[in-house]
């Protein structure tokens, strides 16, 4: 062998090795950086002790390993759920919304970064939203409740002025609970009754409604939208209490001719027993408190439901007496769905002045650092009707 070809094969061998290296060096440069890109996504830049460096360090050397674990075990399960927050909220609620927001997301969605909606009557100032806006970096949208979706339809009749008569009479007799005053009209009934319908919101499948003003007092390490997936549920809660009778005087009965009229709707093993003390013949007034609701939002737009309100609004009840959305989403979800479809997060700590849920067992009070205080729990005060919910399981 001459010397010119030797040298050719020595560094063709060269080559080849240096491109060897290179590839395996690359490989795991890249393996490395779509780690990274995956932690950087699950987390999505919210917490920056995880994020600093990404791209020049391996994960091995984040500064904060439990995080790390925490996102990367994540990633590898299933990450997130089709799932929301909305908020309804008017200009006036800014500090309120904040509040509630930074909540949430300190005790919970900054690990996760699902979206918020909010839904006001008129459209929100730049100022809301800009201060908004900044409090987070999970994808936020802001939206207006078109006016046909909750306006008094025409065909009410104002010239009786029930409507308008019943409302003064409600407000004459004050309506009054152990909190306090509370403006139960704020929201027009038809921006609650209506929400799940906004277009915003109908690329999701779960919702979890938050409001302003309202407090998270526990760390929430489990993921609840993933929880309802898994489980097949319907609609969670935190709080039951009683009705005001004078909202909703002639709502039973429509209840009942509903059902009659259309008892294919009504579903095996459902929780009638939570709604009433005498079979069904009377209602008991018990509610889920629907200013928390984790809810699958098909159940709105199945047929039951679409049916069922549309029934209730022909009967003129939403405003000639001014029926709740939670009384009408808990007698819907209590009849339509099996009881084992509803659920009570005992463990999310939840406060919406006056009323608290702190969770119970010492266990989950503790490890969840709850800032409530047990003793002032809601569940088993007199107005609650977390015994009948009780009940209803038990049995
Ligand atoms: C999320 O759920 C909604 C409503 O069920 C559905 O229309 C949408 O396609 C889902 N999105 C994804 C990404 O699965
Ligand atoms: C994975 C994820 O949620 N990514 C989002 C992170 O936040 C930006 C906006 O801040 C969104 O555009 C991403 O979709």
């Amino acid at each position: 062998m001459n010397t010119p070809i030797r040298y050719v094969i020595i560094a063709l061998v060269l080559i080849i090795t240096l491109h060897s290296i290179l590839t395996i060096t690359h490989d795991e440069y890249s393996r490395v950086t779509s780690l990274s890109n995956l932690i950087s996504q699950s987390n999505n830049g919210s917490s920056s002790s995880a994020t600093i460096d990404i791209h020049t360090e391996p994960p091995i050397s984040i500064s904060s390993p439990d995080v790390a674990k925490e996102e990367l075990s994540h990633k590898t399960s299933k990450a997130m759920a089709n799932a929301t927050f909305v908020i309804l909220a008017h200009n006036d609620d800014l500090d309120g919304t904040i509040q509630s927001m930074r909540e949430m997301e300190d005790r919970f969605n900054r690990k996760h970064g699902y979206p918020w909606v909010l839904l006001n009557e008129v459209p929100f100032t730049p100022e809301f939203i800009k201060r908004i806006s900044i409090i987070t970096t999970a994808p936020i949208e802001f939206g207006i409740i078109p006016y046909d979706h909750w306006y008094q339809p025409n065909w009410v009749d104002e010239a009786k002025a029930k409507a308008k008569a019943s409302r003064d009479k409600m407000k004459a007799d004050g309506i009054i609970y152990r909190g306090g005053y509370r403006n139960m009209c704020r929201f027009n009934s038809g921006v609650l009754q209506f929400f799940y319908r906004h277009k915003l919101l109908q690329k999701y499948w779960y919702y979890w409604r938050v409001k302003p003003n309202v407090h998270f007092h526990c760390e929430i390490d489990f993921d609840p939208f993933l929880f309802m997936e898994r489980e097949k549920k319907t609609y969670g809660f935190t709080i039951t209490m009683y009705e005001f009778e004078a909202t909703i005087k002639t709502l039973w009965s429509a209840v009942k001719e509903f059902v009659t009229q259309h008892p294919q709707y009504v579903a095996p093993n459902n929780a009638l027993g939570f709604l009433t003390e005498d079979g069904g013949d009377t209602y008991n007034l018990c509610h889920f408190w629907s200013n928390f609701e984790i809810a699958d939002m098909d159940f709105w737009h199945a047929e039951a439901y679409a049916t069922f309100f549309n029934y209730l609004d022909l009967r003129g009840g939403f405003y000639y007496e001014r029926w709740g959305d939670a009384p009408v989403h808990s007698i819907a979800v209590a009849l339509f769905t099996p009881r084992d479809q509803l659920h009570f997060f005992n463990d999310i700590g939840y406060e919406h002045p006056p009323y608290t849920h702190c969770p119970r067992g010492d266990n989950i009070w503790s490890k969840g650092r709850c800032a409530c205080d047990l003793k002032k729990s809601f569940d088993y005060d007199g107005y609650s009707c977390m015994t009948k919910w009780d009940r209803l399981m038990n049995n």
